[in-house]
C-alpha cells in the first residue's frame, strides 16, 4: 500500500474525507503548522499519528520547511497531500516532492489563486466557481492541473454558502485524485503535462444560470 502524509493547517474536513473514503492507503501522519488545528483531533480520534511543527517557533521559512521535511521523512511517505495547509512552501521544499506533492485550492485555477477565493469570485461576478487538485510546484497555486468541480454561484449567494458548495465538491475530488495517484493513474510529466488513465467516464456539463427550459 502507498503511504501518504497529510499536511493540514485548520479543521481538517478534506483530511476527514479522505479517511472516511476508505482508499486503499496508509496514513502515515497528520501534520499541522497550527498547534490548535482542529484536524489534528479528529485524526486522533481515528487513530492516526499526528505530529505539530509550529512555524512561529522557526526563524524563516526556510528553517521551517526543513523542520517539516524532516518530519515528514520520519514517515517515508510515497504522497504528500495538502488539505487546507497555509503556509507558502520554499523552492527547496518543493523540488524535494516533486510530482509527489498535491494540493487542494477552493477556486477553479488559474482564476482566483491566493487566499480569499470566495469572497474575490463573489466580487468578479463570475456564474461558475469551484476548486482544482493540483501539483505542487514552486509557483503558488500554479501548477499542473489533475481535476477539478465547478459549482454555480447563486443570486443570493454569500461567502460562507459559497465556501460550503465549494467543499461539499472538494470532499468528492480531493480522495478521487488521492486514488488515482496512488493506483500510478495519474503522474506528472516533464513538461508539467498531466496524464490520467480511465477506465471510462460520463460527460456532464454545467450551464449556471441554467438555461431555460423552453425557448420562445
Ligand atoms: N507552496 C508552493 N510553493 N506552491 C503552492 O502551489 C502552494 C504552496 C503552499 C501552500 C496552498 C495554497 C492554497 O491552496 C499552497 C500551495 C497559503 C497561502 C498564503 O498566502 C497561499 C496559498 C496557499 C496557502 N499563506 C500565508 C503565508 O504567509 C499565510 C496565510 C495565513 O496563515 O492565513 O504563508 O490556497
Ligand atoms: C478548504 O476549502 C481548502 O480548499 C482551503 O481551505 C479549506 C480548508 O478546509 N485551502 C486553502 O485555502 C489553502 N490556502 P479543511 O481544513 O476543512 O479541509
Amino acid at each position: 500500500m502507498k503511504r501518504i502524509v497529510v499536511l493540514i493547517s485548520g479543521r481538517g474536513s478534506n483530511m476527514e474525507a479522505m479517511l472516511k473514503a476508505r482508499l486503499p492507503v496508509d496514513i502515515a501522519a497528520v501534520i499541522s503548522n497550527e498547534p490548535a488545528a482542529g484536524g489534528l483531533v479528529t485524526a486522533q480520534a481515528l487513530g492516526i499519528a499526528t505530529a505539530v511543527v509550529p512555524h512561529r517557533a522557526f526563524a524563516d521559512r526556510t528553517a521551517f520547511d526543513e523542520a517539516l521535511a524532516a518530519e515528514i521523512d520520519r514517515h517515508q511517505p510515497d504522497f504528500i497531500i495538502l488539505a487546507g495547509f497555509m503556509r507558502v512552501l520554499t523552492e527547496n521544499f518543493v523540488a524535494r516532492y516533486l510530482g509527489r506533492m498535491v494540493n487542494i485550492h477552493p477556486s477553479l485555477l488559474p482564476s482566483f489563486p491566493g487566499l480569499h477565493t470566495h469572497r474575490r469570485a463573489l466580487e468578479a461576478g463570475v456564474r461558475i466557481h469551484g476548486c482544482t487538485v493540483h501539483f505542487v510546484t514552486p509557483g503558488l497555486d500554479s501548477g499542473p492541473i489533475i481535476i477539478q468541480a465547478a459549482v454555480p454561484v447563486l443570486p443570493n449567494d454569500t461567502e460562507d454558502l459559497l465556501a460550503a458548495r465549494v467543499l461539499e465538491q472538494e470532499h468528492r475530488i480531493y480522495p478521487q485524485a488521492v486514488r488515482w495517484l496512488c493506483e500510478a493513474r495519474v503522474q506528472l510529466g516533464a513538461a508539467g503535462s498531466v496524464s490520467i488513465i480511465r477506465a471510462s467516464a460520463t460527460i456532464g456539463a454545467l450551464v449556471s444560470p441554467s438555461p431555460d427550459d423552453r425557448i420562445f
